[in-house]
């Protein structure tokens, strides 16, 4: 038989589904930035603020690289002909700087927060 405290715990389970932040569901918009002879493409990238964001940087030369920004905070090895995943954010407004730490003359980019 299908009780009404059987009901009661059916409508409870559905309503906390239906109440989660469709935020917290949503997965994190995804921007891919490609390494290529030592510079990223695209060397800047926009991105909206107060969202934690995903990158992915792929790297299409053989040597690795390393992913790294002192404003966000992040460091990470890419291997030659590899990608890895790179969680941002969320970040205020502004312009943050990242590189490649094996190729700093080159490998240099942009965030912008906005
Ligand atoms: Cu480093």
């Amino acid at each position: 038989m299908f009780s009404a405290a059987r009901f009661g715990l059916l409508a409870s389970v559905l309503g906390c589904l239906l109440l989660a932040p469709l935020s917290a569901l949503a997965k994190p918009p995804e921007y891919v930035i490609v390494i290529k002879d030592h510079l990223f493409h695209p060397a800047e990238i926009k991105i909206p603020a107060g969202t934690k964001v995903k990158l992915v940087i792929r790297n299409e030369d053989p040597t690795p690289e390393e992913f790294e920004s002192y404003d966000f905070n992040r460091e990470k090895i890419v291997g030659g002909n590899s990608q890895i995943k790179v969680f941002v954010g969320p970040l205020k407004p502004g312009r943050y700087e990242f590189f490649g730490e094996f190729n700093p003359g080159t490998a240099q980019g942009l965030l912008i927060v906005e």
